[in-house]
């Protein structure tokens, strides 16, 4: 009788292990291909984006939104230190990243003020802990055909580099993304300073 116990007692811990990536997995979005559809939001109702900051991660991954639509990010910080959610391909977030890196030895207190070129700039949106912060903005049309994608990222001196980063996934009003690229690298830093991003791996992502 020991190895059947034995057994089942590997499978009911396998199936709570299954439940709980489920779980996790819903927590974060319908799935890997398809989003429910979405009513593109307008500059007289824009449509309500949720994106909570954590320590050091951001739900949801990816984040959708429509070429052209006006949406309001509502940035959630539930995480302990202050974060930031930079929205912006790839040339902005290494902008913020140097920008910000000299601040890495400021003493605790409020963020240091930095800046980037204004081409550069993209969205920033700096929430201390337990702050939100509701800011409006419309999602440029040619966003969707950047060749090197959109990112949500921080760029708090370490925050990047401990993966928090998700990327945009930019779809149609049917919630059908409007392209798909294979992943590139997990987040991080690269040995040569250059930021790496994760790329969402579109209907490829069948298996987590
Ligand atoms: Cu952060």
């Amino acid at each position: 009788m020991l190895p059947l116990t034995s057994s089942s007692g590997r499978l009911a811990v396998a199936l709570a292990g299954a439940v709980l990536l489920a779980v996790a997995a819903a927590g974060c979005d319908a799935g890997p291909t398809v989003t429910p559809p979405i009513t593109p939001g307008t500059s007289g109702d824009p449509r309500e984006v949720v994106i909570v900051a954590k320590d050091y991660s951001f739900i949801p991954s990816p984040v959708d939104l429509v070429p052209g639509e006006t949406v309001i990010f509502q940035v959630v910080n539930g995480g302990l230190v202050t974060h930031e959610a930079v929205v912006g391909p790839m040339p902005v977030q290494d902008a913020w990243e140097a920008a910000e890196a000299p601040t890495a030895s400021a003493p605790p207190g409020p963020t240091a003020q930095v800046s980037v070129p204004p081409e550069l700039a993209g969205l920033r949106i700096v929430v201390t802990s337990g702050e939100r912060k509701d800011v409006p903005w419309t999602v440029p049309i040619s966003a969707a055909t950047d060749p090197g994608g959109w990112f949500v990222g921080c760029h708090i001196p370490g925050h990047w580099a401990a993966g928090m980063v998700v990327p945009v996934r930019f779809v149609g009003p049917d919630g059908a993304p409007l392209r798909t690229r294979e992943p590139l690298a997990t987040p991080g830093v690269g040995t040569d300073g250059t930021l790496r991003a994760p790329v969402w791996a579109g209907s490829s992502a069948a298996s987590r």
